[in-house]
């Protein structure tokens, strides 16, 4: 089998630095030491290898909002690759009343077009005793984790009642719920009254979804898994509020994991106001953006290591889909793209800067991810026997951002203009050379699907709440005695 040997790079994982080749044959990482040789060499001098990212959250051709987002498997994972990401983590997203077996089937064929390997999140739309069921076959499946909308009221989100009955649920099973946390009432009657009020432009969205909705969710979810006797994940935790849950519940020794998304803590709210209409419904997004403050409190949760993951929420509509909110901002598909621009954006608003050090943006782009989704050490890892997925990234390396030159379907870039200092050279999917230089050459269909088996003891946790489940003793059973 023909070797390839990463020469004269200084390796950075999550908790170490130090110079070192790396030898890759089969697919997988077989030798770390100085002086190896291979049939190939990537040249690393002055460069970083570090471990591929993973983004444990996008959404490629996911059907919202009445269309389809644009970016499919094929370039949602090109530009995944070009900008030195080897894996994603999509939702597989049943309708109201589908088979979950069902639509995994729609997102295995979807995902057949992979340029680099991928996993899945199953949603929980609804509740019955089908679903209930079919929860286990996901997880023997090899999908551990469970996503649950307190938001999209009408579509895609479920109740209280719901969500305590699945949490309960995963933690029969050993699986991760996973929640997108905004009170979907209150954002449904604050989006009523804003367009009866005639606030129908993109910044409307903003003001439907205030940080106090987000909190307020997040709290919630946060006691209900508790309650259940399960960890959760909340996705792109977004600002102070919900960061202040997640820091509360981590002090009480729960197992709760905040992903911040690179928008958020790069954009602000600003983005929605005095600016043409195009521009900020291109923004439009759940949540929204924030203000300055919010975006300290999540760089500080990435020091701090009180937030776990950086993703994209990559969910990429074009100018033409988003005009569909033309005179009601409700209409307008949420989602924004970010996938080829994590890393780069990452690195230069948090390394380059001095917010996080290189080895915590290791932790939050690829290691923690790959423990907290039980993909530990094959993905995450530079370590003999992990698959080579890798980046090999060169600080010096800077390019503008530009819709003009990105791999992504659509016609704008939410970073356009924005310098980033730092890009990968070579970006490696299983010792294959996905990107040089962010050029993709790893095929079509390279991609393969990853098992994420429940079960762990990252996904277990105890219930502080445990009287809810215990037997209760019957103390006044039947009818009151007469005269009392
Ligand atoms: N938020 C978005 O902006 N898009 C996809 C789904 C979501 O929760
Ligand atoms: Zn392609
Ligand atoms: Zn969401
Ligand atoms: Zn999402």
């Amino acid at each position: 089998m023909t070797t390839t040997v990463i020469k004269g790079g200084t390796i950075v994982t999550a908790d170490l630095t130090y110079k070192a080749d790396v030898l890759v044959e089969g697919g997988q990482i077989i030798e770390i030491g100085t002086g190896l040789k291979g049939d190939k060499v990537l040249e690393a001098e002055g460069c970083y290898v570090m471990p591929g990212g993973i983004d444990p959250h996008t959404h490629l051709e996911m059907p919202f909002m009445g269309t389809y987002s644009s970016d499919d498997f094929d370039a949602g994972t090109a530009a995944a690759v070009s900008g030195g990401t080897t894996m994603v983590i999509d939702f597989a997203l049943p309708n109201p009343g589908e088979s979950m077996l069902d639509a995994l089937r729609k997102w295995d064929n979807k995902a057949a077009r992979a340029h680099c390997d991928y996993s899945f999140h199953m949603a929980v739309t609804w509740w019955s005793e089908q679903v209930f069921d079919e929860m286990k076959t996901i997880t023997e499946r090899g999908i551990n984790s469970f996503k649950h909308f307190m938001a999209y009221k009408g579509s895609l989100m479920v109740n209280d009642d719901e969500l305590f009955a699945s949490f309960k649920r995963c933690a029969e099973l050993g699986a991760l719920p996973m929640v997108h946390a905004e009170n979907g009432d209150v954002v449904a009657e604050m989006s009523a009254r804003l367009l009866a009020e005639g606030n129908t432009g993109p910044e409307a969205h903003a003001y439907s979804r205030p940080t106090i909705v987000e909190g307020e969710a997040t709290n919630r979810a946060i006691m209900i898994a508790d309650m259940a006797g399960v960890p959760l994940y909340v996705v792109h935790t977004s600002c102070e509020e919900s960061h202040e849950a997640i820091r509360r519940a981590k002090m009480l020794g729960r197992r709760v994991y905040g992903e911040p998304l690179i928008q958020h803590l790069v954009l602000d709210e600003s983005e929605y106001f005095d600016k043409d209409w195009d521009h900020s419904a291109r923004r439009v997004m759940s949540p929204p953006f924030r203000n300055k403050q919010h975006q300290d409190s999540l760089w500080a949760g990435l020091a701090s290591g009180t937030l776990s993951c950086v993703a994209t929420d990559h969910c990429a509509f074009t100018t033409e889909q988003k005009r569909y909110g033309v005179g009601d901002f409700t209409k307008i598909p949420n989602g924004t793209g970010g996938l080829e621009d994590r890393m780069p954006m990452l690195w230069t608003y948090g390394v380059n800067t001095g917010r996080i050090t290189m080895n915590e943006f290791v932790a939050v782009t690829s290691t923690n991810i790959a423990k907290i989704m039980n993909i530990y050490p094959k993905k995450g890892a530079i370590l003999v026997g992990a698959d080579a997925d890798l980046v090999v990234w060169d600080p010096q390396a800077s390019k503008v951002v530009s819709a003009k030159t990105q791999v992504s379907s659509i016609d704008y870039n939410v970073f356009e203009g924005k310098e980033v200092k730092g890009l990968p050279r070579y970006t490696l999917s299983r010792g294959v050379v996905a990107a040089t230089e962010g050029r993709v050459e790893a095929p079509e269909g390279h991609g393969q699907f990853v098992s994420r088996p429940p079960g762990t003891a990252v996904s277990k946790a105890l219930s502080t709440w445990k009287e809810l489940t215990a037997p209760r003793p019957v103390v006044r059973a039947g009818i009151p005695a007469s005269g009392v």
